[in-house]
């Protein structure tokens, strides 16, 4: 991604790194070398003090006691959706709400918008690009309501082919779901078409910003998207926690996901009328203590600066690139002009498996696998790729410990 110059006075990526304890752990005798950050990002000493915080000085539940503890803990938890709000510049409070991840938030569009909208031969569209989590809630309801699926083909260098794409919208389309960053490639894709394409034709628009949040800067006003999708733990926060965005006149149209306290107006045995937005899809007791650790991370970006955490990692990106791209035998998988975040290869006559175990013991977290994106590993026809994924603390001597490890590799397996 193209960003502005980092001012380096400002990112201080040594002083960041004593924020994250776990980074000082030693595995095998060397220093954590933490390259799995697409997986999950580890997490601030404040995000680390919010929970120990919150059930040692707030633990009660929201929403429902007149007492002091629950007061307090319904104002933080509160307090941490606006401050979700604020992050990706929803108008209301009202359009977030808590999930337990981004596969959450895609199964209640799916269940919920997808079960009251589509009919037989209704078109979904997402992309040949997707997480699994954006695949399989749309065939789960596509299978039920008798819709297809289509799919935006990519090129070889893992960009969407819009050309296609605009082929494939059609009357009888109901929705455009597509991933904002790809976790396996690193593509940003150009959502911002995807989006105009979609809206001159009235299609809504779902994007899965799992791999985007964290990245970038997202502005879903500006996106104009209908939903996004999104995961605290990759935004170093807690797991168990994510946010539906949705359009408010959207979320009012759509009945509830699930039923149970908290997300009723008035039940009586007859009928049950419903609670206003966003508790209408928040039923049952939340993840209280996740919801404010969540916050506590966004504070934690904030005091950063998301431009300048996607100006550091794009430097990472780019010396990462130029040094992996050197290494004989190696192939970068997903080489688009718009990338960030991370670097899938694999390796001539070396399984990623291997890779993977060999570099754990140099200290070394890579994920390998098809990273829940086998379609996709389908269409490279590859069975698996290496990946490393950088985040906010990572440095470039990282990076040179990781391409000395993987030279290492092929020596070995030569
Ligand atoms: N990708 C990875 O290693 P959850 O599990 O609900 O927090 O996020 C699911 C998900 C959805 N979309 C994208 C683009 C993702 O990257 C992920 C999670 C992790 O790539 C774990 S499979």
């Amino acid at each position: 991604m193209k960003t502005e110059i980092l001012n380096k006075n400002i990112y201080d990526v040594d002083e960041i790194r004593k924020d994250f304890p776990i980074l000082k752990t030693l595995v095998h005798g060397k220093l954590l070398c933490y390259l799995d950050n697409a997986a999950t990002t580890q997490k601030p000493q404040s995000v680390i003090n919010s929970d120990v915080n919150y059930y040692t000085h707030l633990n009660s539940n929201v929403h429902r006691g007149v007492h002091y503890l629950s007061e307090t803990a319904t104002k933080v938890y509160e307090d941490s959706r606006v401050k979700i709000q604020k992050f990706i510049n929803a108008s209301s409070e009202k359009e977030i709400i808590f999930t337990r991840g981004t596969t959450e938030s895609i199964n209640l569009v799916a269940q919920t918008y997808g079960r009251s909208v589509l009919n037989e031969g209704d078109e979904i569209i997402i992309s040949a690009m997707e997480h699994h989590s954006n695949i399989v809630p749309w065939q789960l309801i596509a299978k039920e309501k008798k819709a297809i699926i289509k799919v935006i083909p990519i090129t070889d260098k893992g960009d969407l082919i819009l050309d296609e794409y605009k082929k494939l919208l059609s009357p009888r389309t109901k929705i455009v779901s597509v991933v904002y960053v790809s976790n396996s490639l690193g593509t940003i894709n150009d959502v911002e078409t995807i989006i105009s394409l979609a809206h001159e034709r009235k299609i809504p628009v779902l994007l899965d910003a799992a791999q985007a949040v964290n990245h970038l800067p997202v502005d879903v006003q500006k996106l104009d998207c209908e939903f996004l999708a999104f995961s605290g733990h990759k935004l170093y926060g807690p797991t168990g926690i994510g946010v539906l965005y949705g359009k408010k006149e959207i979320l009012d149209s759509m009945p509830p996901y699930q039923g149970g306290g908290d997300m009723i107006s008035k039940v009586t045995f007859e009928e049950t009328t419903f609670n206003a937005l966003p508790y209408k899809f928040e039923a049952g007791t939340p993840n209280i203590a996740g919801s404010i650790g969540f916050g506590s991370a966004i504070d934690y970006v904030n005091s950063i600066g998301i431009k300048n955490i996607a100006a550091h990692e794009h430097e990472i990106l780019e010396y990462a690139t130029e040094e992996i791209s050197h290494i004989n035998g190696l192939r970068i998988i997903g080489q688009s002009d718009n990338k960030c975040s991370l670097i899938s290869f694999v390796l001539d006559n070396v399984h990623p498996h291997d890779v993977g175990t060999f570099l754990d013991f140099e200290g070394i977290a890579i994920r390998t696998g098809h990273h829940c994106t086998q379609p996709l590993m389908d269409r490279f026809s590859i069975p698996a790729t290496s990946r490393a994924s950088f985040a906010l603390y990572n440095t470039k001597q990282e990076v040179d410990i990781l391409v000395a490890g993987i030279k290492k590799v092929i020596e070995v397996f030569k």
